[in-house]
């Protein structure tokens, strides 16, 4: 976090994204949070104000009126933060946020510039969210894809801690029953049958498992997923582009060679937000331009997380081409289709190796495709791409704990102290992920990822 504030500080950012809209919000959280405010506002006795009331007045900068605000505060402990919060809303002008900001930054008492997630980090420390629910905030903001989106929320509502709890517990209860059994031992060194113990670790090592893939971390990158639309010339590559788009963005002609650039479009497709490229169409003997726009289609296609292979419907894949763009793409990336279906004679024969069928320019199979894409880009391990973090950090230790529920079973018939050893690593594992042990490492990893005013 910013080291000019240490966590006991007031500290200011401004929540809304810098632009123009109906309306910006200034926020605080810390001890002096209402007094900052107090200090610059001309109307109700702010340091008065019960909590969760709103107050309208204006924000003075010495005896110049800034803005007209509406002031909410939220006291301790019941706020975001869990310490006093204040959010002051203005209009949405960020030049008139941005003066707010400085006249609290240069009031009395003083307040500090918030660093990126420094409120939902105060939400954590102070005990509001648990570790896995502050990562659910960040997810909740920047998710791409509605089942991310739903993921994240029921994580923001604790469904992690819901799925810890009775591993938690089973781990617990193993324990306990190793020690019945260790009393009940006629001699000591009896260890062979321990049969509950054996049965619970089975259980656990079950919900870890399961946890681990819980659809709770279906995540995709934050900036959304990259598509590529690839293949030959003039089939009809940009005619798809423009098709999913809604719109003219891509120049369509009966000539090969029309696309030359990469063209890049920010579009939600079957509930996620995706980055799709059209591409110049790969082919051989071309020169100057054309070759240099090729040379960007290799790169968009190693570069894309599914990459639209098109063919024409009435002679199918160009296997030079295809070969070409595997170069750069796993085949398990590739996403075959066949356009110009409304071009073949008769009822269409189904096309080779489960490729689609479409039309761009009736439409036909386009929302087919839309949700094949879905489809292809949910398979896409995305960890490398710095997405999915929360899911990665909670997947390694839900591993981890198992690694150590493993061994325990392995080490039944040794001994009890070994066995209970692991146990307890395991556990350790699931305290990871709540945050109930935490590292200051870890805690910059998570929060820095978040924007500023949150
Ligand atoms: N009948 C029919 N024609 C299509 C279809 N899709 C595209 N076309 C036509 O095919 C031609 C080429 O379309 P484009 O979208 O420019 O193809 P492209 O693959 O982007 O071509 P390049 O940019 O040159 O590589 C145009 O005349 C389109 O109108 C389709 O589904 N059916
Ligand atoms: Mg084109």
């Amino acid at each position: 976090m910013s080291g000019a504030a240490p966590d006991a500080d007031t500290v200011v950012a401004v929540a809304t994204p810098p632009g123009t809209g109906a309306l910006a919000i200034v926020r605080l959280s810390g001890p002096q949070a209402v007094a900052a405010v107090a200090a610059c506002f001309r109307g109700a006795d702010l340091r008065r104000a019960a909590s969760h009331t709103a107050h309208h007045g204006y924000v003075v900068a010495g005896a110049e009126p800034v803005d007209d605000v509406v002031v909410t505060v939220f006291r301790a402990p019941r706020s975001y933060t869990g310490e006093d919060c204040v959010e002051i809303t203005c209009h949405g002008n960020p030049l008139l946020a941005a003066r707010i900001v400085d006249t609290l930054l240069g009031g009395d008492p003083p307040v500090a510039a918030a660093g990126p997630g420094e409120f939902t980090k105060r939400a954590f420390l102070s005990g509001r969210l648990d570790l896995s629910q502050a990562e659910a905030v960040a997810d909740l903001i920047r998710g791409s894809a509605d089942t991310a989106l739903r993921g994240a929320r029921a994580r923001l509502d604790g469904a992690v801690a819901a799925l810890v709890e009775p591993i938690r517990e089973g781990l617990l209860d193993a324990q306990s029953e190793l020690e019945v059994e260790l009393d009940f031992a006629e001699e000591e060194g009896d260890l062979a049958d321990r049969g509950a113990v054996r049965a619970r670790l089975a259980a656990v090592a079950e919900l870890l498992a399961q946890a681990a893939a819980d659809p709770l971390y279906a995540e995709l990158p934050y900036d959304g997923v990259n598509a590529a639309i690839v293949g030959p010339p003039n089939v009809g590559k940009s005619s798809i582009l423009n098709r999913l788009a809604g719109n003219e963005r891509a120049i369509v002609d009966a000539a090969p060679g029309t696309t030359r650039d990469v063209i890049r479009e920010d579009l939600a497709i079957a509930g996620m937000r995706v980055r799709l490229c059209d591409t110049a169409g790969i082919r051989s003997g071309t020169s100057g331009i054309e070759r240099a726009g090729i040379a960007r289609t290799r790169e968009a296609a190693a570069q894309a997380d599914v990459a639209i292979l098109v063919g024409d419907a009435r002679t199918g894949f160009a296997a030079r081409v295809r070969a070409e763009v595997e170069k750069v793409i796993a085949p398990d990336r590739l996403l075959p289709v066949l356009n110009k279906a409304d071009l073949l004679d008769g009822a269409p024969a189904a096309p080779p190796g489960g490729a689609l069928l479409i039309s761009a320019r009736t439409g036909a199979g386009i929302a087919e495709l839309s949700a094949a894409l879905r489809a292809r880009a949910a398979g896409v391990d995305y960890t490398e791409r710095g997405a999915a973090v929360a899911g990665a950090r909670h997947r390694r230790a839900f591993r981890d704990a198992l690694a150590e529920v493993d061994a325990a079973g392995g080490m039944l018939t040794a001994g009890a102290e070994i066995v209970a050893v692991h146990l307890r690593k395991a556990t350790a594992c699931l305290d990871e992920i709540l945050g109930a042990v935490t590292t200051d490492d870890l805690l910059n990893r998570i929060f820095e990822r978040f924007c500023i005013g949150k």
